[in-house]
């Protein structure tokens, strides 16, 4: 990086707030989703990030509102198709940092499958998961997320019977290069993790416990349940997944941290404006 472009990407002046756009939240007293706004903004603030170098992609959601709430650029793109745009524009665009943000049921089950694919391609970018095991916005329906004796699920009064997506595990599997967990009861905490996995090449998840206290109180508990992991990052898949298959869901750190090389954006071919494109589509 040559000393020009390093000046113009970032931005040492800048503190957390100045991340933040002048929209205000709808977002319900007590969702954590506040917490990961705020982590969010720190960790920019933190990397002294270019706002004008940061694209802030959601889906559909109360979670996916994040981009309106950030001073960066911006996309509240499509029910479970958050990932799909993200990855275009960071193919598109390497020089940006992308980071896709929503939720459970926008990245685990409508997107699910776009969620497999963007583990399994790599393409450097940061997934934020807000995941309060529900629906959120449409009120408060059962996700893939949701524990199978939640009762009081709109859909699924007496429980889903079903068993857990497991985000993280599924992450694994498909080839995530970074897992972590954090919560976003505890902002500070979530800061250099969040940081951690932006500078990771490759593509990271952020699975973020973030309760919704409005359709499940039970979450209220939450915020005493978390503690930090007490083992250390592995970059050895195996013992990771093992480890989490294992634990109750409720330690956070940064758990995975794996050494693929990232997709490779410069093998793609690069479109120099209309004529280039009508070129190669031409037969
Ligand atoms: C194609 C399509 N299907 C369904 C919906 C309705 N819908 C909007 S948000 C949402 C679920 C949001 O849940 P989640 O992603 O967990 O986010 P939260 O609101 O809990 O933050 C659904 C089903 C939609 N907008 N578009």
């Amino acid at each position: 990086m040559n000393l020009s472009m390093k000046t113009e990407n970032t931005c040492p002046s800048l503190v957390a707030k100045d991340y933040r756009s002048d929209t205000k939240p709808v977002w319900c007293p007590g969702c954590g989703d506040f917490g990961v706004l705020l982590s969010l903004t720190k960790s920019l603030a933190e990397l002294q990030l270019n706002p004008k170098n940061v694209a802030v992609i959601s889906g559909i959601g109360c979670s996916s509102r994040i981009p309106a709430y950030l001073n960066t650029f911006g996309f509240h793109g499509v029910h479970g198709r958050a990932l799909t745009i993200g990855t275009g524009l960071k193919v598109a665009r390497p020089d940006l940092t992308v980071i896709v943000a929503g939720g459970d049921g926008d990245g685990f089950s409508i997107g699910g499958n776009h969620f497999l694919h963007a583990c399994r391609r790599n393409v450097d970018m940061t997934y934020i998961v807000m995941d309060n095991e529900l629906y959120g916005m449409t009120k408060g329906q059962a996700s893939p997320t949701s524990a199978p004796d939640w009762e009081y699920g709109k859909l699924t009064p007496g429980g889903t019977h079903m068993k857990p997506f497991h985000p993280l595990v599924v992450g694994l599997a498909s080839g995530a290069n970074f897992i972590a967990r954090v919560s976003g009861t505890n902002p500070n905490g979530a800061v250099p993790i969040i940081s951690e996995a932006i500078r990771h090449p490759g593509f990271s998840l952020v699975h973020v416990l973030s309760p919704c206290i409005t359709f499940n109180r039970e979450q209220l508990e939450w915020k005493k349940m978390v503690r930090d992991a007490v083992v250390p990052t592995t970059n050895d898949a195996g013992k990771a997944a093992r480890y989490l298959m294992s634990d109750d869901g409720f330690n956070l750190g940064i758990l995975f941290k794996g050494d693929r090389l990232p997709y490779d954006l410069k093998s793609e071919k690069t479109v120099d404006g209309p004529a280039d494109l009508e070129a190669q589509f031409s037969v």
